[in-house]
């Protein structure tokens, strides 16, 4: 077994290489040198498709191995010497018989392979708030995708070495073999193995792994948060900057929320984008909270993005950016579900379209660094952070949730963090359609408990009197017919501004037991196509639903036991009672 004691990353890395037998053993730098050659070793042996030049400057085409196109939950496991402080809402193993597993599996896995060594860092390199790992792969393409989406290479490496810890993630893609599957979390030793898969938040171990498994469990030990959350920048034509982070689940709109671009009637207002995904969260002195966002780069959902959903990402795909699983048109260019022009003539797989068939995967992805965005706030590279006004839970939920609604304080926030619940989308590959508790869109996420991380969360209640309000969102709300009430995408500027005046005291709102909701004169419509009564329906509260909801709640909570946090059962009980 590889103790995970060692000091120094090279002693460290040597005792990994003993154990895979790689032929050789590749530090990455972090050059863009360093990057073209691994793309261009990739494109050689077929990992990576260039795609069509002209229009696509040094764009690439990645498909991965049709058992490979999503997180595994059901082989996502969080090994603690106590099961409890894993808890209900994960898979555990114990940590000795975890490390039998996949020491066995990783014995000599590399032979006839390179090991990548990639040193990165998670957060501003000079933020206090970073935090830096080591990831050691096999695979070629998860170094490419690391190079665009953290601050890896030589400059996290020289900050490892002067603070002698770091998180140790080993991975291999083994024999991509679903039955010999594991991603294995060790946050007592802050370590990672993940083994026989190469596909994003499974092989990129920078980001679920590290930023919000490991992290959620440091962050608890030390008083932050680490969230499922983007964060935005929102300058009105008067100037004044605020942010928000949102936790939406996956595939439920971060990224685009992240991306947003203000519809006609808002001339003046700049949206720009801090993170599309993970957001570390800290009280500072002042009780301010400051968010920073420990990526520098984007693995984003490509069906849906178009020029009229999301421009910014549509513009930052048209060069230096990879594609993992969309299909191919007749200009061998990338082509997707809802790309609105061309002909797809190739599948993800590589085959041929037969009639009636997707050609992009519903999971496919861009991986694409955060310079390219045109949208990106030189905030994100702040060491302090940013002060954040608003806090958003959201999910995706044809019925009941109203298009938003305001916590009445930061226990009532908590309760509807922990409340959420948002319909599977092909994030997972275990999703089953139907609607399914998420609390704060970090169901598959959070490495520990839930019960303490949202006891974690009431804490923060009583540290400062400047927290954030917070607010649930829903885009999502369909008629009978299926179709959505809400346009969404540049119009949900219009909810974010009613947000952000109702924390600076300038909107206002009426009070219902589930919470305060703007009245149509409350929000911002100008200009807005929509019916009267698909306004109604986003805006009402229909109590007999929220009385079975709040029972259902009750239900979610009691797996949880006693170690449920006496106060968030009080809230449920005090909205129940409300309703009457
Ligand atoms: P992860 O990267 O999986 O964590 O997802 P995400 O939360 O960043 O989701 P993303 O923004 O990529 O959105 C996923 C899907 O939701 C895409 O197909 C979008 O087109 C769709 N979507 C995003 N925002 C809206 C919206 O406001 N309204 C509607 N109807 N669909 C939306
Ligand atoms: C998600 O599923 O929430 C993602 C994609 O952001 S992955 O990196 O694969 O987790
Ligand atoms: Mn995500």
């Amino acid at each position: 077994m590889i103790p995970n004691t060692a000091s120094s990353a090279r002693q460290w890395v040597e005792e990994v290489a003993r154990l895979t037998r790689p032929d050789r053993v590749h530090w990455c730098d972090g050059s863009r040198e360093e990057y073209d050659a691994l793309v261009a070793g990739l494109v050689r042996d077929g990992g990576l498709i260039p795609i069509n030049d002209g229009q696509f400057e040094d764009c690439y085409l990645h498909r991965s191995d049709p058992s490979d196109v999503a997180r595994v939950e059901n082989l996502t496991f969080i090994c603690t010497a106590d099961r409890e402080d894993a808890g209900p809402n994960n898979n555990w193993m114990a940590p000795d018989e975890a490390h039998r597993l996949l020491d066995g599996l990783f014995q000599d896995c590399m032979r006839g392979r390179v090991m990548y060594v990639i040193p990165y860092c998670m957060g501003p390199i000079n933020s206090p708030y970073a935090r830096c790992g080591i990831e050691v792969t096999d695979s070629a393409y998860v170094a490419v995708n690391m190079y665009l989406m953290t601050r890896m290479g030589a400059k996290a490496l020289e900050r490892i070495e002067r603070e002698g810890t770091f998180v140790k993630g080993m991975h291999s893609i083994g024999e991509l073999d679903p039955e010999r599957r594991y991603i294995m979390h060790f946050p007592e030793e802050l370590s990672i193995r993940s083994y026989g898969s190469g596909y994003g938040g499974n092989a990129l171990l920078g980001k679920k792994c590290h930023a919000l498994r490991i992290a959620s469990w440091q962050a608890r030990q030390e008083g932050w948060l680490a969230e499922h959350m983007l964060i935005v920048e929102i300058e009105n034509p008067a100037g004044e900057k605020q942010y928000v982070a949102a936790a939406f689940p996956s595939a439920c709109g971060k990224t685009n929320l992240a991306m947003l671009i203000p519809p006609e009637q808002f001339p003046g207002w700049q949206v720009r984008t801090v993170g599309d995904d993970i957001a570390w969260l800290h009280l500072d002195d002042d009780g301010v909270m400051r968010a920073i966002n420990p990526e520098a780069g984007y693995f984003g959902v490509v069906p849906g993005t178009n020029r009229d959903t999301n421009n910014n990402a549509f513009e930052m795909l048209q060069r230096d950016a990879i594609f993992t699983n969309v299909g191919l048109s007749s200009e061998k260019e990338p082509w997707w579900e809802g790309r609105k022009f061309g002909v797809p003539v190739l599948n993800w797989k590589g085959e041929p379209i037969r009639s009636g068939e997707k050609a992009a995967h519903p999971n496919s992805r861009f991986t694409v660094s955060a310079q390219c965005n045109p949208s990106y706030s030189p905030m994100a590279e702040h060491a302090a952070g940013v002060p954040i006004s608003a806090l958003i839970f959201g999910g995706r939920r044809a019925r009941l949730a109203p298009l938003v609604m305001e916590a009445r304080d930061w226990r009532h926030g908590v309760l509807m963090g922990a409340a959420m619940a948002s319909e599977s989308t092909a994030a997972s590959s275990d999703s089953d359609n139907g609607l399914r508790r998420d609390p704060m869109a970090m169901k598959p996420f959070c490495g520990y408990n839930f019960a303490d991380y949202w006891k974690h969360w009431l804490s923060f209640g009583g540290r400062s009197d400047r927290l954030p309000g917070i607010y649930h969102v829903n885009w999502f709300r369909q008629d009978e017919a299926g179709k959505y009430l809400w346009p969404g995408f540049g119009e949900n500027l219009r909810v974010l501004q009613w947000i952000l005046d109702r924390c600076k005291g300038r909107a206002d709102a009426r009070e219902t037991p589930v919470g305060n909701l703007p009245r149509r004169k409350d929000l911002n419509l100008q200009g807005l196509d929509i019916a009267p009564e698909a306004l109604e329906g986003l805006l009402d509260v229909d109590t007999e639903g929220w009385r079975e909801e709040m029972r259902k709640i009750a239900e979610y909570l009691a797996q949880y036991g006693d170690r449920v946090p006496a106060e968030l059962a009080a809230e449920r009980a005090r909205v129940a009672a409300a309703l009457g």
